[in-house]
């Protein structure tokens, strides 16, 4: 279902017209409010009144995280602070958190365009939707909840964690839609089978999974294990949150929709910033075309994808592929740099290990080492008759030794590094705890 039919199928020359008008106002708003812009701007030799939009834009130069954490904590607002109607923050891993802003039309944009991914997710009015993202500053709870309220679902806000909790709500309630990180749609799938509910004793139809990189291998096992369609939601914080880009339930795989009328997406060079060719991987990096609280030129987000118009089928607007890792992400290990994803890559490829992998960098001497752990595919387990494994046991069983050489050849060939490979039997990972799941540990700065 499309919930803007006109714009979310707006022919691509009109699109660019729009972007190009918004574009120009947004630049002249930001250069008239935020003195932030206006330095730079004037820097930069650019007047809002000769700036030709779209041509223009690369021009602008990026805004970056550091710019936001030099102007904590209201320092990019456009607004006075009395227009602006929330806060939130995005969770940083080192010192102050990054703030955002909305003044009341932007929350209402917010809920459209959460509205317009639930509904390309599947959901439709009159449904109950479990939102399992986290509610407070993070901006994944809210911004689900009043975009499902817009698109006409009932919300059953319990944010995230709590498994018993959850489960008990699936069963009493029968939401047909769950919202969660994929890490945690993955626990609640694990806890059905070890508590025995079955998928009649639950409603669930779709989930929409976000907030931290996936892919096919876990919606696989999401969509089994919850007998769900899962789609994917994208945002960030200082965008807006959830809801700038979703997938369609019936074009699975092929890439998230940008929602083009309110962010212009580019994909760039992630050494040089120049942009790359339509489909080329690279960091992405958008401007805000309707902010008023909080607008943002060329905001980069740090994202490895890409972006195509090759498979927009039922919409216009632009697609993105799954992000590919960070690029700060990036770990660069005895001068080879990887990205933990294409570890992940490899995984997907091995037909006995499931999708829960941890990679953990450490430092012996002046030597960096990685550790990679997976746990083994259930079916392998259950037809073995083991539960726990330990480096004996592995000896003792050909299939698993045969997985241990694979997947430590795969390593050395796709990746260039010799890698140490752990197997573990199910459930020796950490699991989410309702929120976002770090697969990789970088323990060699600490
Ligand atoms: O995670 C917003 C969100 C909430 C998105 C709920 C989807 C669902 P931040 O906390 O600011 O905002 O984190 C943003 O999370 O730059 C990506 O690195 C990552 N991320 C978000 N969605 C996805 C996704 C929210 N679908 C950062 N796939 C982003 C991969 C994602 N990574």
């Amino acid at each position: 279902m499309l919930f803007n039919p006109d714009v979310e199928r707006l022919p691509l020359p009109q699109l660019r017209a729009l972007q190009n008008a918004r574009l120009k106002e947004q630049v002249a708003y930001v250069h008239a409010r935020v003195p932030f812009y206006r330095q730079k701007l004037d820097a930069l030799g650019i007047n809002p009144t000769t700036f030709r939009g779209l041509d223009d834009l690369p021009k602008l130069g990026f805004t970056k995280k550091t710019d936001f954490r030099d102007n904590y904590p209201f320092g990019l607002f456009a607004v006075p602070e009395t227009e602006v109607a929330r806060l939130h923050c995005s969770s940083g891993t080192t010192g102050k958190p990054t703030v955002v802003g909305y003044t009341a039309a932007d929350l209402d944009t917010f809920s459209e365009l959460v509205a317009r991914s639930l509904a390309a997710a599947g959901c439709r009015p009159g449904m109950k939707v479990q939102n399992a993202y986290g509610y407070g500053l993070f901006t994944g709870g809210l911004g689900l909840h009043y975009g499902a309220e817009k698109l006409g679902l009932t919300v059953i806000p319990v944010s995230g964690g709590s498994t018993d909790r959850q489960l008990t709500l699936l069963r009493d309630f029968r939401p047909e839609i769950i919202c969660a990180t994929p890490s945690y749609a993955q626990v609640l799938a694990e806890e059905l089978v070890k508590r025995g509910i079955g998928f009649d004793d639950i409603n669930l139809r779709y989930a929409v999974l976000g907030a931290e990189p996936w892919n096919e291998a876990i919606r696989t096992q999401v969509q089994q294990g919850l007998q769900v369609a899962a789609t994917n939601i994208y945002g960030l914080s200082e965008i807006m949150g959830p809801g700038v880009s979703q997938e369609d339930v019936d074009e699975r795989g092929t890439g998230s929709y940008i929602w083009e009328d309110h962010f212009l997406p580019e994909v760039v060079d992630k050494d040089t910033g120049e942009p790359v060719a339509e489909g080329e991987l690279g960091v992405l990096v958008f401007t805000t075309l309707t902010k008023k609280a909080m607008p943002v030129l060329r905001y980069w987000t740090g994202d490895i994808t890409n972006i195509y118009y090759a498979h927009s089928e039922k919409r216009t607007h632009v697609k993105m592929g799954p992000i590919r890792g960070r690029a700060d992400d990036m770990l660069i290990i005895r001068g080879v740099n990887f990205f933990p994803t294409q570890v992940e890559d490899i995984i997907a490829a091995l037909e006995h290990a499931s999708p829960n992998y941890q990679v953990v960098a450490t430092r012996r001497g002046s030597l960096d080492e990685v550790e990679v752990s997976v746990e083994v595919a259930e079916a392998l387990l259950r037809a073995l008759g083991l539960t726990t494994l330990t480096a004996d046991v592995i000896e003792q069983h050909d299939a698993l030794r045969q997985l241990q050489g694979q997947f430590t050849k795969k390593i050395k060939d796709n990746i260039g590094l010799s890698m140490k490979v752990t197997l573990l039997g199910s459930g020796q990972l950490p699991r989410s705890e309702g929120g976002k799941l770090n697969r990789v540990k970088d323990l060699r700065h600490l």
